[in-house]
């Protein structure tokens, strides 16, 4: 459910040059952000029209063009590397804002906790946003984080922490505006934590047991944040059945034509594997 907390926090007034950073769940992220999606698609495929030319994969795809800094396959990594993003919007004083996502098992690693502490020290213009899907890989939540919400560990470093209903979206929205507006205000980073869910197993690797219910996956399934969204569009007569439909056989008709162009594109050729490995 990473794109519906992502595309609600890029729609909160953040701008082009505003950067993010993701997880090694980031495509949602780099959506949300405005990556195009031939590109992405052609990345995962190993291609090189891919934003990495092929060499780096699902996880390594960054765009600086429009603020996404990357996705990272280290859990964490990527929060200091998004902090460090903050103190340059700071120093420019261009009124810039940088986002971090991650999930509730990198809210128990080291660099989650320095990077609070410095951006809460120094008045980062940060959003750190915890998408809190309740497992760890196959670990419940309240197995390996020490504190009910993840929000409580704001209270350490002096900042706010607010918990959200991460699947609907609109919630989500009002959630980040109002801290993309305190981070713009000088006034620091906020900490959010969006509950939310995966559907699917923690990797596509078949044979890894699931500990979840098929009873809770039901329930949760139910709280479809596009689903809830849809619905409450059309209930206050701003989304009419028939323009849904069409939306959603573009989407689908864009997802389609970025599969395509990923499987006609061609694999690196093998003498450009260390190619843009060092700086000239
Ligand atoms: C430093 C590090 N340790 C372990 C892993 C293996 N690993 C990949 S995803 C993951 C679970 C992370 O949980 P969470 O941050 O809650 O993200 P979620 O997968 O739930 O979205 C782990 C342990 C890793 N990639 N990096």
């Amino acid at each position: 459910m990473a794109s519906s907390t992502a595309t609600s926090v890029k729609r909160a007034k953040l701008k082009r040059d505003d950067q993010i950073i993701s997880t090694h769940r980031g495509h949602g992220h780099c959506i949300a952000k405005g990556a195009d999606l031939k590109r992405m698609m052609a990345e995962l495929y190993g291609k090189r029209t891919g934003y990495c030319k092929g060499k780096g994969g699902s996880m390594h795809i960054a765009d600086f063009s429009i603020g996404m800094l990357g996705a990272n396959g280290i859990v964490a990594g990527g929060i200091p590397i998004i902090t460090g993003a903050g103190l340059a919007a700071q120093l420019e004083g261009r009124g810039r804002v940088a986002v971090s996502f991650f999930g509730d098992g990198a809210s128990n690693a080291g660099p989650f906790h320095e990077s609070l502490n410095i951006a809460a020290l120094w008045k980062l213009p940060m959003l750190y946003v915890c998408e809190n899907n309740l497992y760890g890989v196959n670990t419940p939540v309240a197995d390996s984080v020490s504190v009910k919400d993840v929000t409580e560990r704001a209270a350490a470093y002096g900042i706010p922490g607010v918990v959200v209903d991460g699947n609907d979206v609109l919630a989500v929205y009002e959630v980040a505006e109002a801290a993309v507006q305190r981070a713009r205000a000088g006034q620091g980073p906020t900490l959010i934590e969006c509950k939310t869910y995966r559907w699917r197993n923690h990797t596509e690797i078949q044979g890894i047991p699931d500990p979840r219910s098929p009873q809770e996956l039901d329930e949760w399934k139910d709280r479809d944040p596009v689903a809830r969204l849809v619905s409450s569009l059309t209930e206050q007569n701003l989304l009419t059945e028939d323009a849904w439909h069409k939306l959603d056989a573009a989407i689908l008709q864009e997802i389609e034509d970025a599969v395509a162009f990923a499987q006609d594109s061609p694999f690196p050729e093998l003498d450009t594997a260390v190619e843009d490995v060092f700086a000239d």
